[in-house]
């Protein structure tokens, strides 16, 4: 799957070797050949991975490891071929390392546990993408029903059963999850890395150990916040569900808060209660105006182009997957793809006439855009400022998505009057999507750092996983939990080995885009009021950074679009701080934190 994800995948895979040809004597040579070829067969591997996601079957998932095992030698030969030459410009030096930097899971140098790694992975996929809950009768449940399940249901035994239903399909995944370790461990030693962990936390020109204390540090600077919310959602809950299931103090059960990882809490708006749910219904307006999935996407496409961005390749609507085939396995999770790095671009998603999944369009269409916009770069510069930008870039535009905007397009027939003093119905449903957000993006990656590192063996993967989930979240199991049970394999990223501090680090970077756009746009006032659709201004500032693509230090592309150069958490605190006031005078008296 190529989101940024599978794309860093490709930056690493093996062709006519450069040794095949004698070795190159100067970078330029070495830089060319490595971009001819991995090029190449990143665009083999997209192609059997976009096959294999849209048909899962035993086939395609050996196919798919195949073309992966071959992409990762080849890009794990390059990187390690990089350290033998020192570029001569900055662009050369920059090529070099992002070779050397770019890799997800090292491929080990011996062929058959190279293959047997590939193998693992794409098999893990396959399960997360067919799993399935079924009773003894054979009736069976997906993640897509699930997932209904907990958005909708406001019974808790119903809950917890869909809840436990799905965490059950992960166990399986276990004894190969950990040899994949194994084996991506060994890959990565033989780079000269000392293990995965620091493969995957040498990617943002920055040392690896400053990275992890710049992401401690904007947790540190948004968890006040992320405290209040939780309190009073806490009180909600308990309010609603009784003192049996939800307690005065303590973190709160996962199977409660609308979401199958508890990750966003914007589904239960009707239990926040703010004004009496009283902010836009997106999902019935959606439906009331009878949008189907393409009339969604290209709404969202007309956003885009009303800042100047180009129209889609018409090969986009044709070749995109946009909705849930009845007669075959897919991966639902939505993904963008970027096939060969020139204009064929595709989305895979199952989409339905909702609010979130109108939100994720986009999301991913941000990667899409993304992709355009950087595609004359050269191939190794094809990616974002870094991975943070990638996945901010389409949510910052979820800022721009207000009351005002949806009158503009004609979703909206009127704005209700607001009451001076009345409830801050807007902010509060943003935060339980961005604020609820926040410590889940941070504790994936933590969870597997330990794991990685083999600070956390295999028989404590569940335990750590909800510690975690207990410190950061002040989430809790809802049910007691199985030896054998593996948690965190339930969770798309998880299975997929796709990295996930890059959803925090967006989290808090799409304030800043948003600020900075708004402030291009000439918006003044409150940040929340502020939509840039139609703002050419903001949009040339927006696509300055994201045609720069990975050719310069991510704090240079920050600058280019916000003129700062470090991320800042005080964007996103700036922008609930009127939430985050009614909240504390709500709060008033509760034992907040847990
Ligand atoms: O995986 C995604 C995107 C695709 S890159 C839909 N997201 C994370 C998730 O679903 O867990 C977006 C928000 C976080
Ligand atoms: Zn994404």
């Amino acid at each position: 799957m190529k989101t940024v994800i599978a794309l860093l995948l490709i930056l690493f895979v093996p062709a006519p070797s450069s040794q095949a040809r004698g070795i190159p004597s100067s970078p330029r040579e070495f830089l060319k050949n490595a971009e001819t070829e991995l090029r190449n067969e990143a665009e083999n591997g997209q192609r059997a991975e976009w096959i294999m996601q849209n048909f899962i079957t035993d086939d395609t998932t050996k196919l798919t490891a195949d073309a992966n095992a071959k992409l990762n030698d080849l890009s794990t030969r390059y990187a390690r071929e990089s350290r033998n030459y020192r570029g001569k410009s900055a662009e050369e030096k920059r090529k070099l390392d992002l070779l050397f930097n770019g890799l997800i899971v090292p491929a080990p140098k011996n062929a058959a546990k190279n293959a047997e790694m590939a193998r693992l992975m794409s098999e893990l996929g396959s399960m997360y993408g067919s799993g399935k809950a079924c009773d003894s009768k054979g009736n069976c449940r997906d993640l897509q029903v699930l997932e209904e399940v907990l958005k909708t249901s406001r019974d808790p035994a119903v809950l917890l059963e869909a809840w436990n239903d799905w965490h059950g399909i992960a166990k399986p995944m276990k004894a190969k999850y950990e040899r994949i370790i194994e084996l991506g461990n060994e890959g990565a030693r033989e780079l000269g890395f000392k293990d995965l962990t620091e493969v995957w936390t040498s990617k943002y020109d920055m040392p690896s150990a400053e990275y992890e204390k710049s992401i401690d540090e904007l947790w540190n600077q948004v968890k006040p916040l992320y405290e209040q919310l939780h309190c009073y959602m806490r009180a909600q809950l308990r309010k609603k569900y009784g003192e049996s299931q939800v307690a005065a103090t303590g973190p709160i059960p996962a199977h409660l808060l609308g979401n199958m990882w508890a990750q966003q809490w914007s589904n239960i708006p009707d239990i926040a209660g703010v004004e009496g749910g009283n902010a836009t219904d997106l999902s019935r307006l959606l439906q009331k105006a009878s949008y189907d999935s393409k009339k969604m996407v290209q709404t969202a496409e007309g956003f885009f182009t009303s800042l100047g961005m180009p129209a889609l390749p018409k090969s986009f609507y044709e070749r995109s997957l946009f909705e849930k085939p009845r007669d075959r396995e897919v991966v639902c999770h939505a993904s963008a793809w970027d096939i060969d790095s020139r204009d064929d671009v595709r989305i895979k998603m199952c989409i339905k006439p909702e609010e979130d999944d109108f939100r994720t369009i986009h999301h991913e269409l941000g990667h899409i855009y993304y992709y355009l916009m950087y595609k004359d770069q050269p191939f190794l510069f094809q990616s974002g400022a870094n991975d943070g930008f990638h996945e901010g870039l389409g949510d910052a535009i979820h800022l721009s998505l207000t009351d005002q905007y949806l009158k503009t397009i004609g979703l909206l027939k009127s704005i209700p009057a607001k009451k001076p003093g009345s409830d801050p119905d807007y902010l509060f449903k943003m935060a339980l999507d961005k604020v609820a957000f926040l410590p889940f993006g941070l504790l994936v990656d933590k969870w597997r750092y330990q794991v990685f590192s083999g600070k956390t063996k295999p028989a404590e993967y569940n335990q750590a996983w909800w510690a975690l989930r207990e410190h950061y979240q002040g989430v809790k199991a809802p049910i007691s939990r199985d030896a054998d049970s593996f948690d965190p394999g339930a969770k798309y990223h998880v299975a997929s080995f796709t990295p996930y501090s890059r959803y925090f680090i967006a989290h808090i970077l799409q304030f800043q885009f948003h600020r900075a756009l708004c402030k291009a746009a000439g918006h003044t006032g409150p940040l929340s009021e502020c939509s840039i659709y139609g703002s050419k201004e903001a949009g040339a500032r927006l696509m300055a950074m994201m045609k720069l693509g990975a050719s310069k230090p991510w704090q240079e592309a920050l600058f280019e679009l916000t003129g700062e150069r470090e991320m800042d958490a005080g964007a996103i605190r700036d922008y609930f701080a009127p939430l985050e006031a009614w909240l504390k005078t709500k709060n008033a008296g509760q034992t907040c934190g847990w």
